[in-house]
């Protein structure tokens, strides 16, 4: 018992140490921030990643990427080092600091093709924290305005503006153009209907639909809509589609 009590005094007094502990010299180089969405929601999950800004040559990453944690959280510590050439003394060696946000995806639809080398999606970055001071912590909260996109029934409709391509059961891809000229693109939505959601494609905003994609639509309009492929006698390995039961 007296020993029980010993052990429990010494991690009390390990604990207390730890916190009243200086932590060296106070965090430095260091950018956190929280990502919410268009709604202020926390959004986990996404890769962020932080760059110095160089007029002159392709932007530095400056640290690996980070990832937000449930909160929309993320953190960097990157290297107290001259970030441009400039001599000593003069400040303009300090970094150029920007965040760029990504979300991951499996694969992606681009310009109508299928891309299974997709791994993340452009979402948004921040304005540039130019000449910062590495000694000061520095904050960078982003609101993705555009995330996550809008997709309803009433948004799109077939052959007015949206456009839709069945290439296999498990292997089609559709686009359709907002009012204000984005193109959201998606794959495995419901070919008969409108899509209900999302399963390999990323809904992207940031594309602009082309005067090209604008007369695939007309003419889609004026054509009979494609038809639901032929499914595979094999059963599905998804499992999320409602599978059909034979009247019995
Ligand atoms: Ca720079």
């Amino acid at each position: 018992m007296e020993a029980k009590i010993k052990s429990l005094l010494i991690v009390t007094v390990a604990a207390a140490f730890f916190v009243i502990m200086p932590t060296g010299s106070s965090a430095k180089e260091t950018v956190s921030g929280v990502i919410t969405d268009k709604i202020d929601r926390p959004v986990a999950g996404v890769r962020v990643r932080l760059f110095d800004s160089d007029a002159t040559s392709a932007d530095d990453l400056m640290a690996p990427p980070a990832f937000t944690n449930d909160t929309g959280y993320y953190k960097f510590h990157y290297e107290g080092r001259h970030w441009d050439t400039a001599p000593h003394g003069i400040t303009k060696w300090r970094p150029d600091i920007y965040i760029k946000v990504s979300a991951p995806v499996y694969g992606r639809c681009d310009n109508g093709e299928w891309n299974a080398d997709a791994n993340w999606e452009y979402l948004d970055q921040s304005r540039v924290f130019s000449d910062h001071k590495i000694a000061e912590d520095l904050v960078i909260n982003l609101k993705l305005k555009d995330y996550p996109a809008d997709i309803t029934s009433e948004t799109f409709v077939r052959g007015e503006n949206m456009w839709s391509e069945v290439d296999f059961f498990f292997h089609y891809t559709a686009f359709g153009c907002a009012q204000n000229g984005d193109k959201v693109s998606w794959s495995g939505t419901g070919i008969g209907g409108p899509p209900t959601r999302q399963t390999r494609c990323w809904v992207s905003p940031n594309p602009k639909c082309s005067a090209s994609d604008q007369e695939r639509i007309r003419a889609l309009g004026r054509a009979p809509y494609p038809t639901e492929p032929q499914r595979s006698q094999e059963p599905l390995q998804t499992g999320t589609e409602p599978h059909q039961t034979p009247n019995r």
